[in-house]
């Protein structure tokens, strides 16, 4: 359990501090979180303070503290006649999948989106290539899109399906429920108060705060719920993973 290693300990009651309480219907069903919740009772605190830090906040920042421009890495456009085509038309047609273990799998337009609740958050991207960026983020909680599909009781992950390719494979990346719960943790549309950039992954990338970049997956078309990751791309839970042998896990 590389949490344990790479976390300092913290006090055990932040597990049930703020916001984070309306996650808990679906972090009780956890398995990780009833196996830590198991080692806390009978006696080992340090699994639960470890717990306790993967739901702490990203540290957030203010509008002076934005980089002057935001950098792009990885893929920069999809470079596809179909996305070039929804570019054009302001991605108006791009539609969000939710699928897998929900009990309401559905879609969502761009527009209806944007009609949902929305976050706004400054915070710091790591890139594990060594640079950092300052970014305004501003999308829809994850939180709220798996309670109105429903997500199902056996679900454990949450994939990311994306519109590019590198090297003749799609890129993909996965969360497990703490991160999908996280308030952080959000389907962002615009960057520093604009509609996001292709080079940024417009029109729709997941911001996962506690996470490196290569976590934070662009141009998602897709969302799928699933019990294991085994079955997807090569089954180490992301491109970068199955490519590289990065870590699934990549706190911060
Ligand atoms: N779909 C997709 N998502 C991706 C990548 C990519 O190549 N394709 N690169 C990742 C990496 S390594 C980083 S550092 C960030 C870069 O995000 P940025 O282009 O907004 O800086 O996106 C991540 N998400
Ligand atoms: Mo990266």
């Amino acid at each position: 359990m590389t949490i344990l290693t790479r976390r300092k300990l913290i006090s055990s009651a932040a597990i049930g501090a703020g916001s984070l309480l309306t996650g808990c219907d679906a972090l009780n069903r956890n398995p990780t979180f009833q196996n830590m919740l198991a080692s806390a009772e009978s006696g080992n605190f340090a699994v639960q303070r470890a717990l306790g830090d993967r739901m702490q906040l990203a540290s957030e920042y203010n509008i002076a503290d934005l980089s002057p421009s935001f950098r792009a890495n990885g893929t920069r456009d999809p470079g596809t006649s179909e996305y070039a085509a929804s570019a054009a038309q302001g991605f108006a047609d791009w539609q969000l999948r939710l699928t897998g273990l929900f009990s309401k799998p559905r879609q969502f337009s761009l527009a209806a989106l944007q009609s949902l609740p929305q976050r706004t958050q400054i915070t710091r991207h790591d890139c594990v290539e060594g640079w950092s960026a300052i970014g305004q983020w501003t999308g829809v909680p994850v939180k709220i899109l798996l309670d109105v599909a429903g997500l199902r009781d056996s679900a454990r992950f949450l994939v990311f399906h994306c519109a590019d390719q590198l090297g003749g494979r799609p890129y993909y990346e996965s969360i497990d429920l703490l991160d999908a719960y996280h308030p952080q943790t959000i389907l962002a549309h615009r960057l520093n108060g604009e509609a996001l950039p292709v080079a940024n992954g417009a029109p729709l990338r997941l911001r996962v705060e506690r996470q490196l970049g290569y976590k934070q997956a662009k141009y998602i078309t897709g969302i799928e719920a699933v019990a294991s990751l085994a079955g997807i791309g090569e089954g180490k839970g992301g491109y970068w993973q199955d490519v590289a042998n990065y870590e699934w896990y990549a706190g911060i």
